[in-house]
């Protein structure tokens, strides 16, 4: 993933149509579109590829199982031209090699820490070690929680050539200026966008917000 505006818009919505009108609609302003399972299970595995012809897609599928289940997914999210891919680190070394090993060249982020208030009571505290048997499996960049900016200087004080994907921000309560002055690259924003009356007014007041 490149960074040009650092902006990657989670489309959590189910209705085909409006998935791809939005697409259109603010493509030129974006990094990048997140797909997960509201959108696929609704529309089915081929949005991405249709999505893909617009903007980079990431497929957040969460990948968390046995290494050759995960592999069979990060195959089909490749073969319908997904860009990136986001696994949890917490289900250790081997299951994120086997994303990392099939979905290659394409990139690979790993969900370090979540962002909600139970993400403190089993994540958080082993997420350091998430983080480092994530970059020794081969990923990309992490998933690091927009409403906490003080564990996202943590994180790019101790892995600086991560790339830095903070999602949270707008209705979860993170804030997109301080998440990138802690040293994330991109903000990952679902409803405040999708949500909006005019989601491409909305996309440029966040872009003018974070320089
Ligand atoms: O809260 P929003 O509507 O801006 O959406 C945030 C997106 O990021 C949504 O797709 C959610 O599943 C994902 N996400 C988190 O919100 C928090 C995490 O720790 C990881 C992913």
């Amino acid at each position: 993933m490149e960074k040009k505006s650092g902006i990657i818009v989670a489309l959590d919505i189910e209705s085909r149509e409006k998935a791809l009108m939005l697409a259109l609609e603010i493509s030129d302003l974006i990094d990048g579109i997140k797909v997960g399972y509201p959108l696929v299970l609704s529309s089915g595995i081929s949005i991405v590829r249709d999505l893909s012809k617009l903007t980079k897609v990431i497929c957040d599928f969460k990948l968390a199982d046995i290494p050759n289940t995960n592999k069979m997914i990060a195959l089909l999210a490749k073969q319908n031209g997904a860009e990136g891919i986001i696994v949890q680190g917490f289900t250790g070394s081997d299951s994120i090699r086997a994303v990392v090993e099939s979905f290659s060249p394409g990139e690979v982020y790993s969900v370090v820490e979540m962002t909600h208030p139970g993400a403190l009571e089993f994540i958080q505290p082993v997420s350091m070690d998430i983080a480092r048997i994530s970059v020794q499996a081969g990923v990309n960049g992490f998933i690091v929680p927009g409403t906490r900016p003080e564990r996202i200087e943590i994180y790019r004080k101790n892995f600086p050539n991560m790339k830095l994907f903070a999602p949270g921000i707008g209705v979860q309560g993170g804030n997109a200026k301080k998440v990138i002055e802690s040293g994330a690259d991109f903000l990952i924003i679902g409803r405040s966008i999708y949500e909006s009356e005019k989601p491409r007014k909305e996309v440029e007041n966040i872009i003018d917000s974070i320089q």
